[in-house]
C-alpha cells in the first residue's frame, strides 16, 4: 500500500484537460433528462413519485428526475441494511477497505466525467468541481488506509497473568445525510467512512443533487459493494429524514447540512424509540460564519486575494466561505480598495462555459440571499454588486458590504452565498473578538507578519479550523482534518486520524491465563 498522497488538481489551462473537460461535458449532456431509481438491497425501484433536478444555471435543462422513497419503502431499506450488516461487520477490515481502493480508483479514470454532472446539476466552475472529485477520491484513499490501520487489536499494557487487547467494531445500521454543496466529496465522505468501519448504510442524499449521488451510488454497485450494505433512498428530508432518524433500529446518523437541521436530528434521535436498545449517536457538522483577519502588518494584497477567493469561490456556497472580513483600521481602507477591485473582476455566466461565478443552488436559496444583501444595504456601505445578475438561472452578483458592525445581522447569521461583510477593527485584539463573536467556530483565517499575533490567535480564535496565510476554504483530507466547534458542529474531524472511531465502538477483550 503506497502512502496517502492528496489527488493532483486538474490544471484546465492544459489543452489536453480542457478539452477532456470539453468532451465530457458533451457526454453528460447527451446523457441529461433520464429517470434514477432507488437501489434497496441491490434491487433497483422506479417509484410513481418522482422529483426533478434541473441545472440552476439553466433552469429550463432537466438534469433528471429520482424516485422518491416513502416510508414502506424506508422500512424495507432498513431491513435490508439491517441484514447486511448482519454478515458485512465480520468481513476483513482490509477487504472491506478494497471496496474503496477499487472505487477511488474508478472515480479517477471518470474524473471529468463526475465533474461535468457537478457542473450540470449544481452550477459549479470546473476547478470547484475538479476540486470535489478529487477530494472524493482523497476520502476514500484515506480512510481505506485509516480502517487498515485500525484493524488491528490495539496491544494495552501489560497486566500480570492476563493477555489484554482492545478492538474496534462496526456500530450497526447508519443514516447518512449529507448537503449539496459538496455533492460528491462530502457524501462519499461521510457513506464511505460508514461502510468501511463495518456498518451498512442508509444514505438519503440531498434533494438539490440527488443525481451526483445516484451515479456514486452506481459506481458502488458496480465495485461490487454487497447488496444491502448501501442502500439509497432519496425523498424529502422533512419527511424521509425524520422517520429514519426516529426509527428504533437506527444506530447511528452522520450530518452534514444546516445548524437547524442538525439541531433537530440531535434532538430527535436524542428520544428513545420503542424497542430501541442503545444510545444512538449522532455526528453532526453544521454551519458556518467563518472570517478573514487582517492584521496591519499582513501582506495586503494576499489577504484581499484570500478574501475574494474566500468569499465567493462556488458562489459563497461552502460551509468555510469567509463570509466576514475583519481588518484592523491602519490597512482598511486599502484592503478594501482591492476587494471590491477584485469582486468587480469576477465574471458571472454559465458554469459549463467555465465563469468564475455561476448561479447559486436553487430558487429557496436565490430569494434567501438576495433578502439578505437587502438588509445588509441597511446594514453597512454596498461598495460591490447588490443585485440578482443575468442568466436563465439563479444568477447573483457577488456583493461586499463594508463598515459593519459586528452585532449586524449579516455578521452574524449563516447567509451561504456570495455576500461579504467588511468590518473596521481598531486593534489586533478587537479583530479577534469580533472574530469570535458568533455562535460558530468553523474556520478561519488570520493574515498577519507578527510572530506574537500568530500565538496570541492560535489561542484565542475559537474556531475548529484556523489558517495563518492562507484563505479559509480548501481544507485538503489528510493535511487539515475538517470540524467545527460550538454550532458548526460536533468537530468530528473529516479526513483526520479520529474520525473513523466515530463509526466504531471499542471492545475490550481480556483472558487470564
Ligand atoms: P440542510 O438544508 O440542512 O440539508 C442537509 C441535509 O439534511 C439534506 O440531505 C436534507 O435533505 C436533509 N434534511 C432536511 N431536513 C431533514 C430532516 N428533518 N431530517 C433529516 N434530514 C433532513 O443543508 P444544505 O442546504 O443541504 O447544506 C448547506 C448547509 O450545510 C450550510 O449550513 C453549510 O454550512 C452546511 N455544511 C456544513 C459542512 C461542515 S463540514 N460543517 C459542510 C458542508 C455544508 P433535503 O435536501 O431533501 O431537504
Amino acid at each position: 500500500m503506497l502512502e496517502f498522497k492528496n489527488e493532483a488538481l486538474v490544471n484546465f489551462q492544459l489543452k489536453e484537460n480542457k478539452e477532456a473537460m470539453e468532451a465530457a461535458l458533451k457526454k453528460v449532456k447527451a446523457e441529461l433528462g433520464k429517470e434514477y431509481p432507488l437501489i434497496i438491497n441491490g434491487e433497483k425501484i422506479f417509484t410513481e413519485k418522482k422529483v426533478k433536478s434541473i441545472n440552476p444555471g439553466n433552469v429550463d435543462e432537466l438534469i433528471g428526475s429520482v424516485s422518491q422513497t416513502n416510508r414502506d419503502l424506508a422500512e424495507k431499506a432498513m431491513e435490508a441494511a439491517q441484514s447486511a450488516f448482519s454478515t458485512w461487520q465480520y468481513v476483513d477490515p482490509v477487504s472491506r477497505a478494497d471496496y474503496l481502493f477499487k472505487a477511488a480508483a474508478e472515480l479517477r479514470r471518470r474524473k471529468f466525467e463526475f465533474s461535468a454532472w457537478e457542473v450540470y446539476e449544481i452550477g459549479k466552475n470546473w476547478a470547484e468541481a475538479d476540486g470535489d472529485v478529487a477530494e472524493a477520491i482523497d476520502f476514500m484513499e484515506f480512510y481505506a488506509r485509516e480502517m487498515v490501520r485500525l484493524a488491528s487489536p490495539k496491544a494495552l499494557p501489560p497486566f500480570p497473568g492476563e493477555r489484554n487487547r482492545m478492538h474496534y467494531i462496526p456500530l450497526g445500521v447508519g443514516i447518512v445525510i449529507p448537503p449539496w454543496n459538496f455533492p460528491l466529496a462530502i457524501l462519499v465522505g461521510m457513506t464511505t467512512s460508514a461502510i468501511v468501519t463495518g456498518n451498512s448504510v442508509l444514505l438519503k442524499p440531498a434533494s438539490p443533487t440527488m443525481i451526483i449521488a445516484a451515479k456514486f451510488a452506481e459506481l458502488m454497485e458496480e465495485v461490487g459493494l454487497p447488496k444491502g450494505v448501501l442502500n439509497f433512498v432519496p425523498g424529502p428530508g422533512s419527511e424521509i429524514g425524520d422517520y429514519l432518524v426516529g426509527h428504533p433500529k437506527t444506530r447511528f446518523i452522520s450530518f452534514t447540512g444546516s445548524k437547524e437541521v442538525g439541531l433537530h436530528i440531535n434532538e430527535l434521535a436524542a428520544k428513545t424509540a420503542p424497542g430501541q436498545i442503545w444510545v444512538k449517536r449522532v455526528v453532526a457538522e453544521m454551519g458556518g460564519k467563518d472570517a478573514i483577519v487582517v492584521d496591519a502588518s499582513a501582506n495586503l494584497e494576499a489577504a484581499a486575494s484570500a478574501i475574494v477567493t474566500s468569499a465567493f469561490g462556488f458562489q459563497g456556497q461552502k460551509c468555510s466561505a469567509g463570509s466576514r472580513a475583519i481588518i484592523h483600521k491602519d490597512v482598511y481602507d486599502d484592503v478594501l480598495k482591492m476587494v471590491i477591485e477584485k469582486t468587480n473582476a469576477l465574471a458571472i455566466g454559465l458554469p459549463e462555459d467555465n465563469f468564475a461565478i455561476g448561479p447559486v443552488s436553487d430558487q429557496g436559496a436565490y430569494h434567501k440571499i438576495l433578502e439578505y444583501i437587502e438588509i445588509g444595504k441597511t446594514e453597512g456601505r454596498l461598495v460591490s454588486g447588490g443585485s440578482k445578475a443575468e442568466g436563465n438561472g439563479y444568477y447573483i452578483q457577488p456583493t461586499v458590504i463594508a463598515d459593519v458592525k459586528p452585532e449586524a445581522r449579516i455578521m452574524q447569521e449563516e447567509i451561504f452565498g456570495p455576500v461579504l461583510a467588511v468590518s473596521k477593527a481598531d486593534s489586533f485584539e478587537e479583530a479577534i473578538d469580533i472574530f469570535n463573536n458568533t455562535e460558530y467556530g468553523l474556520t478561519g483565517s488570520l493574515y498577519s507578519n507578527d510572530r506574537a499575533h500568530f500565538e496570541y490567535a492560535e489561542q484565542r480564535m475559537h474556531c475548529g479550523n484556523l489558517y495563518f496565510n492562507r484563505k479559509c476554504t480548501g481544507a485538503m483530507v489528510g493535511a487539515h482534518p475538517f470540524g467545527g466547534f460550538n454550532m458548526s458542529g460536533t468537530d468530528s474531524k473529516t479526513g483526520g486520524p479520529d474520525y473513523l472511531q466515530l463509526f466504531m465502538q471499542a471492545k475490550s477483550v481480556s483472558e487470564v491465563f
